[in-house]
């Protein structure tokens, strides 16, 4: 396990339409001093995505998504930045892992594009896989499960199951159940507090809540307003047992994350002995 509980993966979009920070980050020197900004309030790892997958997002051509986001890869690997690169295509998470990311967050779970588990393996990298419910062009419209924890964590095993056998080892394997992606906000929710079914398939669990609409939905704020709403999600995650967090807000969450753990994490456990 290359990232001790709790880990922080921040977020580095280098895209004209991502939902809370597109636009910002697309020129490569802002795009690099974010990240060495989010490595230096704490971020263990920062995951750069060239192509956003808000709800309603179009698909970018794989030429289009190397252009953006390899000088800003190269860049931060040259500095000695963890990298994890969130992408669903094997071109782009093969340069990745060439220039030095150790880990391939792809959101359809080795579902978008038949050459990715090959790469995966070939690379020696981590693997995220996370679930969504269709794709984000169509995945908001009317998002309906029986239960929502079961269908997420069989899906989850069922993707654990087909990485394991196109040879990535399950060690290095890693999964997420995809806050935001095909689901209601009830959803959302009764898949935070029952994260610890998720947790239970055994592998290391990724939670990304930073900034996202159902946040919006209970607090009635704007995206960059949402950072206190996605640290109490953050933290009542932490302690169904999630390991690495997703934010945008590195500072804020590995605070939050620092009292989460002495308070219920292994240090208070150790401390009790
Ligand atoms: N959420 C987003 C993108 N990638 N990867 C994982 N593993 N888990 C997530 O929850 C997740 C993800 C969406 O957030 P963001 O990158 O901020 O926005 P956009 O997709 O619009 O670029």
């Amino acid at each position: 396990m290359p990232f001790a509980r709790p880990a922080v993966m921040g977020v580095l979009n280098v895209t004209p339409d991502s939902f809370s920070d597109g636009g910002a980050f697309l020129e490569p020197p802002a795009a690099i001093a974010h990240a060495l900004r989010m490595r230096s309030d704490g971020a263990d790892l920062v995951d750069v995505g060239g192509e956003s997958t808000r709800p309603g997002a179009r698909p970018v051509p794989a030429d289009e998504e190397l252009r953006r986001v390899m000088p800003v890869i190269e860049g931060l690997a040259d500095a000695g930045i963890p990298l994890s690169i969130d992408t669903s295509k094997a071109t782009v998470a093969g340069a990745a892992t060439r220039a030095g990311a150790v880990l391939v967050n792809d959101v359809t779970a080795l579902r978008g594009d038949p050459g990715m588990a090959a790469v995966v393996a070939g690379s020696g990298a981590e693997l995220c896989l996370m679930h969504m419910r269709g794709d984000p062009a169509t995945m908001q419209d009317d998002p309906r499960y029986g239960d929502v924890v079961s269908e997420v964590r069989a899906f989850l095993e069922q993707r654990l199951g087909f990485a394991v056998a196109e040879g990535i080892p399950e060690e290095r394997v890693w999964l997420d159940p995809g806050i935001g992606f095909g689901k209601t906000l009830a959803h959302n929710l009764e898949l935070l507090r029952r994260l610890d079914e998720i947790v239970a398939v055994g592998r290391p669990v990724v939670v990304g809540v930073s900034r996202k609409r159902f946040l919006g939905a209970l607090t009635g704020r704007a995206e960059a307003d949402r950072v206190a709403g996605g640290v109490a999600a953050n933290v009542l995650a932490y302690q169904r047992g999630a390991h690495m967090f997703r934010v945008h807000d590195v500072a804020q969450t590995r605070d939050a994350l620092a009292v989460a753990a002495a308070t219920v994490g292994p240090a208070a456990d150790m401390e009790m002995e």
